[in-house]
């Protein structure tokens, strides 16, 4: 089945648009920082099994990683100008106490995807923890808080069926 959007409404009412959860046919790169090793591979593992439960084919992923999330933004800005993937995952672990540049860090790490996202036109997920400490980050990858990388993969296939579904001119 193709990746879909949905429009419901109309007749009067505001007509809805909202991105699907099928990842059938999409093509997504996810970039992982490489600090904070562990929990950069939990929230790996997240967003790979949230890839593979929504449809999206081995095959269609690519996995870059990078040394730090400093890094994120450019190389996600590289995937998603050479114009094969739908979406790009980013994923790393900002956390505080370990350094004193932890603002500047997860300050550039996410202005840099918001950029790269909004210059690209190709969604460009957040799935950077930023938190005091290296117990909040296992909580948020795979522990007792869920898993951002996994919720940063299935917004990644919302954002890409949706935009799919504008730019087919799904909407009247
Ligand atoms: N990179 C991270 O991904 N997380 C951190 O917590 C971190 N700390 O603590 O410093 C970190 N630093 C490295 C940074 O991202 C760059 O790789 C480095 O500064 C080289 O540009």
């Amino acid at each position: 089945m193709p990746a879909r959007a949905r429009v419901t409404g109309g007749r009067g009412g505001p007509r809805r648009v909202e991105g699907g959860r099928n990842g059938a046919g999409l093509r997504v790169a996810v970039v992982v920082s490489r600090f904070n090793a562990p929990i950069g591979d939990r929230l790996l593992s997240g967003a790979l099994r949230a890839l593979a439960g929504h449809g999206v084919r081995r095959a269609d992923i690519t996995v870059a990683r990078v040394p730090g999330a400093f890094e994120l933004p450019l190389v996600a800005g590289r995937l998603a100008r050479l114009a094969r993937h739908d979406a790009v995952v980013c994923l790393g672990a900002v956390i505080r106490g370990e350094t004193p540049h932890f603002d500047y860090v997860a300050g550039e790490a996410a202005r840099g995807i918001a950029r790269v996202s909004q210059e690209t036109g190709v969604p460009v997920l957040f799935g950077v923890l930023t938190v005091d400490t290296p117990a909040q980050a296992r909580a948020r990858s795979g522990g007792r808080l869920g898993n951002r990388g996994a919720d940063a993969a299935l917004g990644a296939i919302e954002m890409a069926t949706l935009l799919r579904a504008l730019d087919a001119g799904s909407l009247p």
